[in-house]
């Protein structure tokens, strides 16, 4: 007797695989979909099944024609935090000003100020919910930064807290030190002191707790210079960590240029990047992630240069940004909707930019498509078409959501 060989196998599926296998979002019609061991062993059409269903797997079930994504990932996060900015966003539209804001001890060193004064439970207590809702949005990768401790002891509770969300919901998290955020409150006035804190102190000590997979820098005008950002990035280089960049959000400061000579995983809003920089992101294979919540929340009105992108090979991904401040928003697929209406990309650009791009943002070579050999990370959802994910505003779409060969969760059908 053959012991079944699949843990699982789903029949009748549409699959967009986003392979590049000449059809639009990679589909296959008529398809099947096979794991074993957290890995996908079959995706593809359902007549190439080499065998019996039923001998091929131990789990067989009718998708029901349903449309199987390859698990959403959101390459860049800062859902770890504590506290929100709500009453900011109030004060804001009730007329009051940023610099009021600030006096009244407001913006980022109020996010900064609560984060540190959570408890390790608390802290992750409030980011699991964000966390949870992502995922049940379909996203299975998070990439999650630090940023809002500003002290080393702070920065690597921010980080630790990323990964116990990975650990608690079974999913992917990749982490991400920012410690050149903003200056730390104690540093105020003293910009150089902070990044060689940064440097000196922090990220030794991050490198060899081996809690970040990788280094991010702000700069910008409001925050860090290039010649800073260079030197955190040289330490990074030095540390054997990998680097990306917050570039050219609000200015051109030649940020996707720097990021690109260090060979950064990406550089990421870019609405200010020139024709330079996205040759230089073109020549290193550092990925673009646009983070259209921000510009839609900062009521932002310069776009990324899209077209430069298409036009060099860049690849696009797209991503929440969640954070307190410019991006509270607590879904990937509200993401891709804000990138095609306010960018102009496509949904199916903003397919890849959620799943097989943002998989190469965050250098993780096993996910992003639905493939044989990929990690089974995949979403069914309750759809008719691949652009329903960037067309619908809100609601429940992700049906059923598989992590690593496990089903996770049975969410509630929209129209149920
Ligand atoms: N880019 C932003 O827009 C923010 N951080 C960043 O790197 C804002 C963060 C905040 O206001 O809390
Ligand atoms: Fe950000």
């Amino acid at each position: 007797m053959t012991l079944p060989r699949w843990d699982g196998l789903l029949l009748d599926c549409r699959l967009a695989t986003l392979c590049d296998n000449g059809a639009a979002y990679g589909a296959i019609d008529h398809a099947a979909l096979g794991w074993k061991d957290g890995k996908v062993e079959f995706a593809g059409p359902q007549s190439q099944l080499p065998g019996d269903p039923e001998v091929l797997a131990a789990r067989v079930e009718s998708a029901r024609r349903a449309w199987i994504t390859p698990g959403l990932i959101d390459c860049h996060t800062h859902l770890v935090f504590a506290g929100n900015r709500a009453e900011e966003f109030e004060l804001r539209l009730n007329g009051a000003s940023y610099e009021e804001i600030a006096h009244a001890g407001g913006g980022i060193v109020s996010t900064v100020a609560r984060t540190r004064a959570a408890s390790d439970d608390e802290l992750f207590a409030q980011s699991l919910r964000r966390a949870r809702a992502l995922l049940a949005d379909g996203a299975t990768t998070i990439e999650i930064k630090s940023g809002y401790g500003l002290d080393l002891d702070s920065e690597i509770k921010m980080l630790r807290t990323a990964r116990r969300i990975g650990e608690e919901l079974g999913i992917t998290v990749c982490t991400t030190f920012l410690g050149a955020h903003a200056v730390a409150p104690e540093f105020a006035g003293r910009q150089s002191d902070y990044v060689d804190e940064v440097c000196i102190r922090m990220l030794p000590a991050i490198a060899n707790d081996k809690v970040a997979d990788a280094v991010d820098a702000f700069c910008e005008t409001i925050a860090f210079t290039p010649t800073e950002t260079r030197r955190v990035f040289e330490t990074a280089r030095a540390l054997g960590l990998r680097v990306k960049l917050h570039a050219d959000q609000l200015s051109d400061t030649g940020g996707a240029a720097l990021a690109a000579e260090f060979g950064a995983l990406s550089a990421d809003h870019l609405e200010y990047t020139n024709e330079a920089g996205v040759q230089a992101m073109a020549a290193a294979g550092t990925v673009a992630v646009m983070l259209p919540a921000a510009f839609y929340t900062l009521r932002e009105t310069r776009l990324p240069p899209i077209d430069r992108f298409r036009t060099h090979g860049v690849p696009m991904a797209v991503a929440t940004d969640v954070n307190p401040g410019t991006s509270p928003l607590l879904s990937l697929r509200q993401a891709m909707n804000m990138a095609c209406t306010l960018f102009r990309m496509t949904p199916e650009e903003a397919l890849r930019g959620a799943t097989v791009n943002a998989a190469r943002a965050l250098g993780l070579a096993d996910r992003g498509t639905l493939d044989a050999g990929k990690r089974a990370d995949f979403v069914v959802w309750e759809i008719d078409h691949p652009a329903e994910l960037t067309y619908w505003i809100g609601g429940t779409l992700a049906r059923r959501i598989c992590v690593g060969g496990h089903w996770h969760r049975v969410a509630t059908p929209a129209h149920a």
